[in-house]
């Protein structure tokens, strides 16, 4: 194991959509915090894909520039949730808000095995924005429909407001002071054309917009409405996103750095539409307020400012002692050295040793070259099998110019053990850079 020869930092030198590639995430949730970095809450598609009901936790990603983005790690799975339901999955678009000092991550979540009657709208808290949530329970006293995707928006004046609803229901209402109940009662958001689900709500200029999912077949929109009064009634204005080519659509509306931007996701990675990524493209508005249609680009966003280069607390460059199984290694004993093979059935490429510092969250980020367009691997901490990590294609080059990233939990000390065995396609690994968070 060697910690000489540390990478320097991974710094895209340009947007792409989708923004989020190691794994697959969707409805996107974006929020700036005090600290000025901007947060993305998002669920998770599972790999390989079958339907929506495998959904099992939740990851954020931060970011300072909209282009370098930071997998904070899971928030919350959910077998975490003690009220919800037995089998687990169906971890659906979350939301969060800030109110004095605690962060409230709201999500749906069904609390018995006949999923769709009994949806709820969970809620745990942190202090901080990316870590240390815990499950508080649902909010009590709601029911009756689709209580999926629930959206809380902040108002000016601290007054909070809660929104959810699928199935073609929209419904909002205020939030009591605890962020956990609702004051007096939900009421159904009027004057929505063809809403489906996926409501998000924000303020620009004293007008509120509630944007939403349509019900267009296989190929959902953007639409949106808005008002002069948080709870409605709304004013249908239109479609602002037309289809991304999947078949849901959901996204949010955020202001960042003095710009407006759409986060949504598509499919564009796996061409499956429960295998879905996180994209940011520009959004923009015309004098009277009306949103232009948004048009989705391969390019993402320009860097807003300077993003602080990732700091590595150690790197373990592949050798011949990594590998296993088959695996072989090329390229020299240098830094130049890959582990190939790893899609033979059998091979890995495995670190031991890896440091935990005093243990907590750490982001392993696996430099990779592909000649494939999508390889994949699979990705185990201690013995505990993680999520497969996608590697996107860096073509024919031998260099590892690749970076995949997924954030874990490391135990203290130095006997953390990291397998890397093949999940898909031909890769080669180069190394591993580890950086823990600062908890
Ligand atoms: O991701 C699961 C469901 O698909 C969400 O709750 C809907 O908005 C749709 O994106």
């Amino acid at each position: 194991m060697t910690t000489q020869g540390i990478p320097k930092a991974f710094i895209k030198p340009a947007g792409h959509n989708p923004v989020i590639t190691s794994i697959y995430t969707a409805d996107p949730s974006a929020h700036v915090w005090e600290d000025g970095r901007i947060y993305i809450y998002a669920s998770h598609d599972i790999d390989p894909p079958r339907g929506c009901d495998l959904m099992d936790a939740y990851h954020v990603f931060s970011s300072d520039d909209l282009v370098n983005w930071v997998d904070e790690g899971e928030i919350l799975h959910s077998r975490d949730v003690a009220w919800g339901r037995p089998e687990g999955g169906f971890m659906w678009a979350p939301d969060c808000a800030y109110k004095d000092g605690t962060y409230y991550f709201y999500y749906p979540h069904p609390s018995g095995s006949d999923w769709n009657d009994t949806w709820k709208i969970g809620v745990a808290t942190s202090d901080k924005p990316a870590s240390g949530f815990v499950d508080q329970g649902y909010i009590e006293g709601l029911g009756g429909f689709a209580m999926i995707d629930p959206c809380v928006f902040v108002d000016d004046d601290s007054r909070a407001y809660m929104y959810y609803g699928g199935g073609s229901k929209c419904q909002g209402g205020e939030l009591g002071e605890d962020m956990m109940s609702i004051k007096g009662s939900m009421q159904d958001m009027t004057g929505l054309e063809d809403f489906h689900e996926a409501a998000w709500v924000f303020k620009r200029g004293g007008l509120y917009y509630l944007t939403y999912a349509d019900n267009l077949e296989d190929n959902n929109r953007m639409r949106y409405a808005t008002s002069r009064h948080p709870l409605g009634p709304w004013t249908y204005q239109g479609i602002f996103l037309e289809p991304t080519g999947c078949s849901t659509t959901h996204g949010s509306v955020v202001e960042y750095k003095g710009q407006w931007y759409l986060f949504y996701h598509n499919q564009d990675i796996s061409g499956h539409g429960n295998l879905r990524s996180v994209c940011i493209d520009s959004l923009h508005f015309n004098e009277d307020g009306t949103i232009q249609t948004v048009v989705q680009t391969k390019s993402s966003v320009k860097p807003v400012g300077e993003a602080p280069e990732a700091e590595i607390s150690a790197y373990y460059a592949a050798s011949v002692s990594t590998t296993g199984g088959g695996a072989e290694v090329t390229g020299g004993s240098g830094a130049e050295a890959v582990v190939r093979g790893l899609d033979a059935g059998g091979a890995y490429c495995e670190f031991g040793g890896v440091d935990g510092g005093s243990g907590g969250r750490a982001a392993m980020y696996i430099h990779y070259s592909t000649d494939e367009a999508l390889a994949k691997l699979n990705l185990t901490v201690n013995g505990h099998a993680y999520t497969l990590i996608n590697a996107p294609g860096t073509g024919s080059g031998k260099e590892a110019v690749g970076v995949a990233s997924f954030t874990v939990r490391l135990q203290p000390g130095t006997q953390n053990t990291i397998r890397l065995t093949g999940g898909h396609g031909r890769i080669a690994v180069g190394g591993l850079s580890v950086s823990r968070f600062e908890e």
